[in-house]
């Protein structure tokens, strides 16, 4: 949902901060644009459309000066053209500023700035416009302070003004960081923008506002001036970069015999702890949104047959409807791989009110959920910058395998079970395997919907499956556990209807809601160890019970993106969507 990069530092910042737009285009590709202070005025060139477009248009490296802001958009307020790209002006064109977030107040805002003239339908330009207000009596520091305290909603907020040698910063909700190198500073919404100049961050909290120039001042709205510690990122350069693939999407599927390895890698204490948690908690809830939820979903399958325990998974974005179960004995696990998802955010705070315990198993280590969580698991899975969750998604249902094992006291036989993952996934990703599954999307290339089927843990492996397919390759995709196939969706098989079914060891229920669509004239293509006659086409896939799931959803990620590359799509940046959804 938008990125912003900022820097001030001896370089010319506008090669560094174009640099910073290609890496953070995945929160969001709309529109994209930069100011930079030159001799004493802004210069602010954007624009609709991706970031190279832009660039070829405007020349971004063609500015000068050594102090600038950047945005990529994913439209919330105002649609996607020219004038709503971020950067946006004050009325006298020397105050800039980018935004992530959402102002809820902007419209009494705006009306309070009488005489101001606005020129997009942004939440954001507002800013700009309440900083040149305050700037009337006050020391641009000192306006931006002002008009950030006024703001209400969710914010990361960069501001530049055209005679002040320095980037102003605040955080509230969005994230934002900070990139400390010898003789520069870097904002971000996410460290890999400025992974190449330094690995030194500070993790801004709420209401944090920053002033840099020479040096750097943290002030909290809430604390008055605070210090924050600079920590070392573990992800090296290498990890950001395609390695050689097309597109991250493919190179995240195949880093996943990795990735399942690294999931796992917990301290065996703090797994045992929350599942001790776990066991005496009165109500678990999972939450989680998209992939995560389907993750959730798996969890709850998985508490169920291997721990015999039940828990409740729940949509982030509909557990304000549960709230009133909660209470201190509660426990919550919210799942996410950025820590920034909008609604499990505020599904956690909720949770919190009423004392409940939160559990959190996210994948970036300095999020808010992290730090609004009492204990986490890291996924350890480094950086996934293409917008649909593959490697996290594994690593999350490993996570929710690896609780289960051990509140059921199974601990040693569930690792030496994912352990073994390694090998199965190194093969179901092969080059082989990629291109078989290449020529069955040149078969589904054309059709309009695909069906996904799938019973007990393998329903929800469905639901994720039909995700896959409809975030990146545009057909409509559906799932439907098998036993609901009569109760309606059997109405829309005919002929050639392309239905994707899940099968585990010997389910014979699943097997028979094959063989009906198959009797209406379904082109059935089975995920199985086995191959069945009713089959018209099979991939293989290794004899696995409990986590089946891991590995029947890998080669559908990977027919989603020969899908999305054979339609020409860019599988790393769908249409309408955006890696981390900061607002609800
Ligand atoms: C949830 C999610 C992802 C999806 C996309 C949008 O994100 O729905 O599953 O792939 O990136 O957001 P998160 O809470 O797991 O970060």
């Amino acid at each position: 949902m938008c990125g912003i990069i900022g820097y001030i530092g001896p370089e010319r910042a506008s090669g560094i901060l174009l640099k910073g737009l290609k890496s953070l285009e995945y929160r969001g590709y709309d529109s994209a644009g930069m100011a930079v202070i030159d001799s004493g005025r802004i210069i602010c060139k954007k624009g609709a459309g991706k970031v190279e477009e832009i660039n070829k248009k405007v020349d971004f490296p063609s500015i000068e000066g050594n102090i600038g802001i950047a945005h990529n958009r994913w439209a919330t307020h105002g649609k996607v053209n020219d004038v709503n790209a971020h950067p946006h002006l004050d009325c006298s064109g020397n105050i800039a500023v980018v935004h992530n977030g959402i102002i809820e107040n902007f419209e009494e805002l705006k009306k309070e700035l009488k005489g101001h003239s606005f020129k997009s339908e942004t939440d954001s330009e507002v800013i700009a416009h309440l900083i040149e207000e305050e700037m009337k009596d006050l020391p641009f520091d000192k306006a931006f302070i002002k008009a950030i305290s006024k703001l209400k909603g969710s914010y990361a907020v960069l501001a530049i003004e055209a005679k002040s040698n320095k980037v102003m910063a605040a955080r509230k909700g969005s994230p934002l960081v900070v990139g400390v190198s010898s003789d520069a500073f870097f904002f971000s919404s996410d460290i890999p923008s400025f992974i190449d100049w330094t690995k030194k961050v500070i993790y801004l909290h709420d209401y944090d506002v920053v002033e840099a120039g020479k040096e750097i001042k943290i002030y909290n709205l809430k604390d008055g001036f605070v210090s924050r510690p600079i920590d070392s990122v573990e992800w090296k350069a290498e990890q950001i970069k395609k390695d050689g693939f097309e597109h991250y999407m493919l190179k995240e599927i195949v880093e996943q015999s990795d990735t399942i390895r690294r999931a796992i890698q917990q301290k065996r204490e703090l797994v045992e702890r929350i599942a001790k948690q776990l066991k005496e908690a009165r109500g678990v809830f999972l939450i989680g949104c998209g992939s995560s939820y389907h993750a959730c979903l798996t969890g709850s399958y998985l508490f169920s047959k291997v721990a015999k325990m039940h828990v409740n998974p729940v949509l982030a974005s509909e557990f304000k409807n549960y709230k009133h179960f909660l209470k201190k004995e509660s426990m919550i696990i919210a799942i996410s791989q950025s820590g920034e998802t909008a609604d499990v955010l505020e599904a956690v705070r909720a949770a919190k009110e009423k004392q409940s315990k939160i559990i959190s198993i996210v994948n970036r280590a300095a999020s808010s959920l992290t730090r609004e969580s009492h204990e986490s698991l890291l996924m350890n899975a480094g950086p996934e910058l293409s917008v649909l969750s593959t490697k996290t998604y594994t690593s999350q249902v490993a996570l929710m395998a690896m609780l289960a094992y051990t509140i059921a006291g199974r601990y040693d036989e569930g690792m030496a079970k994912l352990k073994k993952l390694y090998m199965d996934i190194y093969n179901l990703t092969s080059r082989n395997m990629r291109d078989r599954l290449r020529a069955l999307a040149k078969r589904l290339l054309n059709e309009e919907h695909i069906y996904v089927l799938g019973r007990s843990l393998q329903y929800p492996t469905a639901l994720e499956a039909a995700l896959k397919i409809k975030e990146v390759s545009y057909i409509h995709a559906e799932a439907f556990a098998g036993g609901e196939l009569k109760h309606g969706p059997l109405a829309l098989i005919k002929k050639g209807s392309p239905v994707i079914v899940f099968v585990s060891k010997d389910d014979k229920d699943i097997i028979a809601n094959a063989n009906e669509v198959k009797t209406r004239g379904a082109y059935v293509i089975g995920v199985s160890h086995k191959n069945y006659d009713i089959f018209d086409y099979w991939i293989k896939t290794p004899e696995s019970e409990e986590l089946g799931p891991i590995l029947q959803i890998i080669p559908i990620q990977i027919l989603a993106y020969q899908l999305a590359v054979l339609k020409g799509l860019d599988p790393d940046r769908p249409r309408n969507l955006a890696k981390s959804v900061t607002v609800k």
